[in-house]
């Protein structure tokens, strides 16, 4: 007999509980006594996902009954992550589903690590994105994303023998229960064919046509009470399978069409501020842009009647440049399909769309070769020029010189003409906007220099934000729990609030309860890298973090050449206190970006070599840690204390993973560049460390002729790293290995690193002083959490919601 006491009694299984069950029988097919994670992982989803529905439901209809304007986010990426524990958090069931799944013996965390990461973006552009989504929700705007369901999104990174290896990410291997294909939100996208005149207009008979069909995903605002829609769009052969061809024999060719389409959605470009010249590429920007935009014209015309009231109920966001397209065929939508007089559409389409820009490279400006976009698409090549007419002539009236008008022309003439996609969006746009203050005055100055002077106001700045839900909720609990404990839950809904923190800041129990946590994050992080790459790591060291996309303007090979000096001085000097750091590293190169590759093979050979050095005494740890994408993000800015933002000046548009170290805790190591700017204003120059040259400076020493080789002759500890690393020093099996990567540092050092490199060393040094001063370090860290809540997307987003889209 069974003692009631010691044997506690199952619980009444909640409603909840009944529902999962019920959902693992009914959905997944499966009987609890026999179900596997992977079937509880689904049933949980999808469980909770009704509970989502009924929610996205009545948000749809109160946007139809209130007739609201819609925010339209076109977006070629969005970098989401996973999404079960941002839904659980923002609905407010993660306990409720704790518990159901404990009553089978099951743990949520577990089942979190289930689910694949959806990395449908490159970095920071397309994780924006994300974050923008979350907002959108949260604020209670009705908004739709747009972009493509790629079948592969970003590659998975294998480090081989310290080489990055590009393997395919499968994320929809095992299904995808959070999404939901509308078979009925299907369009037509062609491409190619013949224009005819006809009456007063043209007939574009496209040669190809491609049908675009929309997959939904519901995007939860925090609190649940909105949830909008991520709407990416699959290709399908509009004749999937050529029965005549299959029968006479050709069974490949008769599923060309199909492979064509499935071609067209299944792969991200792993390219970040760099351009693609594929034809892919166009072809996959209009594919989506044009699915997009029929489907927000449809909407409108369906409910409101008349085309002409558009920019009264949708606001069309265009993330980059890779939708401008977008201007083209909302013209083309109005003038051939509607009607529209080309003046009057020339004027609803710019109080419609507006641009965002994330890049001043002049590489990732999007161009296309004439002819190729004229053979694409040649109604909206014949749109593009008569556009460029009427630009050129106000242009000419305002008084530009040749030269003005020669730099704001829709098509570049210095060579082979182009078509240029930036220029395409500023004109069509009522509003464009840079990503940080710094950022936008250098749109300004520099690639918009002149479009500026004739449409001055149009230029706006909104800085970048990050959603803290993702960023500090739930990435971080203990820490969040410690801020709750603190200052009570306001911050939960208004980031700002976390201000209230400033006045605890010399509260020396709150310091060491935020450093405890840091510590327990640093010690699951430590495990995990054990578990996953075998490197021990010691919890109390400083734990220095660069993880971001590899690029030579992001400078990890600034970081890399002071560990290598650091490395040198430990080994010189081991008498000194040197305070025991972990250096982490993490990021993919775009597979065609040959030194963005090398610099992940010198980091891995660095490691190697310092690693297994007896003679460092584990004063200095450095990891590459592989595939880094948001769910490793999610495990390692929690563990941080430092956080390494030292690109370029100048060259960084704003940068978010600065903004979500700060919220964390880290201090930030940084140049005057991008949003660190503005970050070093909010948490106060004693609470960030900034050093090197400001933009200003960078673009005096280009124009003014840079002798890296003098500066590096001047630089004792800069010349014996560099003459380490390029002789072979860490690439002993290949001693010429780093030669030319290095050679490129004395010879034009277009990135200054070397003129950089004092400067950055010294601020190293400050670091570790700072750091032996353990209750500074804490008062810091709690500066730096109490003074970013800005930087949270809810800010961004109600910014762009009052002054760009009209919607607050
Ligand atoms: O605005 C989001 C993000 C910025 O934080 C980064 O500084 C910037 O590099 C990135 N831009 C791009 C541009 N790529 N293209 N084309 O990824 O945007």
């Amino acid at each position: 007999a069974s003692d009631p006491v010691s044997v506690p009694k199952r619980a009444e299984p909640s409603e909840f509980d009944k529902h999962i069950v019920k959902v693992l029988r009914h959905r997944v097919g499966k009987d609890e006594r026999a179900a596997k994670q992977h079937d509880w992982y689904t049933a949980s989803i999808y469980a909770l996902r009704d509970e989502i529905i009924d929610r996205w439901i009545s948000s749809t209809r109160r946007t139809y009954d209130e007739g609201g304007k819609r925010v339209y986010y076109l977006s070629m990426e969005f970098l989401i992550g996973r999404l079960l524990r941002d839904a659980l958090s923002n609905i407010g069931m993660t306990s409720q589903m704790e518990k159901a799944l404990a009553a089978h013996g099951l743990e949520l965390s577990a089942l979190e690590e289930l689910e694949p990461d959806a990395a449908l973006g490159n970095g920071g552009l397309g994780r924006l994105a994300a974050c923008f989504m979350e907002s959108l929700a949260t604020l209670d705007i009705p908004a739709y994303g747009y972009g493509i369901r790629y079948v592969n999104g970003m590659f998975r990174q294998r480090i081989d023998d310290g080489w990055q290896v590009e393997l395919p990410e499968t994320w929809l291997a095992h299904g995808n229960p959070w999404e939901f294909e509308r078979l009925e939100s299907s369009y037509r996208i062609g491409f190619g064919g013949e224009v005819e005149a006809e009456g007063d207009g043209v007939i574009w008979s496209p040669a190809e046509e491609i049908e675009a069909t929309a997959v939904d995903t519901p995007v939860v605002g925090w609190r649940g009470k909105r949830v909008n829609t991520l709407r990416l769009w699959t290709a399908s052969a509009l004749d999937p399978i050529r029965l005549d061809a299959f029968n006479a024999g050709d069974h490949i060719g008769a599923l060309e069409e199909q492979v064509r389409a499935d071609s067209l959605v299944r792969v991200l470009y792993p390219a970040d501020s760099s351009p693609s010249g594929q034809e892919l590429r166009l072809r996959q920007e209009y594919f989506f842009t044009s699915a997009s935009i029929q489907d927000i014209v449809r909407r409108h015309v369906q409910y409101e009647g008349d085309i002409r009231t558009l920019p009264e109920k949708a606001a069309i966001q265009l993330n980059d440049t890779h939708p401008s397209v977008a201007v083209a065929e909302l013209m083309r939508i109005f003038v051939d399909i509607h009607g529209l007089e080309f003046n009057e559409a020339w004027e609803i389409c710019k109080q419609t769309i507006s641009y965002t820009n994330h890049t001043l490279l002049p590489e990732a400006l999007e161009t296309w070769p004439l002819p190729l976009f004229e053979r694409l698409l040649p109604r909206h090549m014949q749109i593009i020029y008569a556009i460029n007419s009427r630009i050129l002539r106000e242009a000419r009236k305002a008084g530009c010189s040749d030269e003005q008008i020669a730099a704001i022309s829709l098509i570049d003439e210095g060579g082979e003409r182009r078509v240029r996609m930036a220029n395409l969006a500023f004109v069509g746009a009522h509003s464009v906007n840079g990503v940080a203050a710094l950022h936008t005055e250098l749109m300004k100055e520099t690639v918009f220099a002149d479009l500026h002077s004739l449409y001055p106001t149009r230029i706006n700045n909104k800085t970048n934000g990050v959603t803290p839900r993702r960023w500090l909720q739930q990435c971080n609990p203990g820490l969040t729990k410690v801020i709750r404990d603190a200052i009570g839950d306001d911050f939960l809904d208004d980031a700002a609030k976390l201000s209230d923190l400033n006045a605890l800041a010399n509260d020396s129990t709150l310091g060491e309860r935020i450093h405890e946590v840091k510590r327990s994050n640093k010690l699951a992080l430590a495990d995990y890298i054990k578990k996953t790459m075998g490197i021990r790591l010691d919890p109390d060291a400083l734990f220095d973090v660069q993880i971001k996309r590899i690029h030579e303007y992001k400078r990890q090979l600034l970081n890399l050449i002071e560990t290598v000096a650091l490395y040198d001085q430990i080994r010189s000097h081991p008498e000194r206190d040197w305070v025991p750091r972990v250096k982490i590293f993490g990021g993919k190169a775009a597979s065609s970006y040959h030194n963005a590759k090398l610099v992940i093979k010198l980091a891995n050979d660095i490691a190697r070599r310092v690693n297994s050095d007896p003679s460092v005494g584990g004063l200095l740890k450095v990891v590459f840690v592989p595939n880094y994408n948001v769910s490793y993000a999610e495990r390692i800015i929690p563990a941080a204390d430092l956080s390494e933002q030292i690109s370029t000046a100048g060259m960084e548009a704003s940068g978010t993973g600065n903004m979500k170290f700060a919220l964390n805790g880290a201090l930030t190591i940084g140049t005057l560049d991008g949003a660190n700017v503005e970050i070093k204003d909010h948490v106060g120059d004693e609470n960030i460390v900034i050093f090197g040259l400001t933009a200003e400076e960078v673009a005096q020493k280009r124009a003014n002729g840079y002798n890296p080789r003098e500066i590096i002759e001047g630089s004792r500890e800069l010349a014996q790293a560099l003459s380490a690393i390029a002789s072979g020093v860490f690439s002993p099996d290949d001693r010429n290995r780093y030669a030319g990567l290095i050679g490129g540092i004395y010879d034009h050092d277009w990135f200054m690193c070397a003129a950089d490199f004092d400067g950055y060393a010294a601020a190293q040094r400050s670091v570790d002083a700072r750091w032996e001063d353990k209750a500074g370090w804490r008062k810091a860290a709690i500066h730096n959490i109490a003074n970013v809540g800005w930087f949270s997307s809810d800010r961004t987003i109600s910014e762009y919601a009052r002054d760009i889209w009209k919607v607050l």
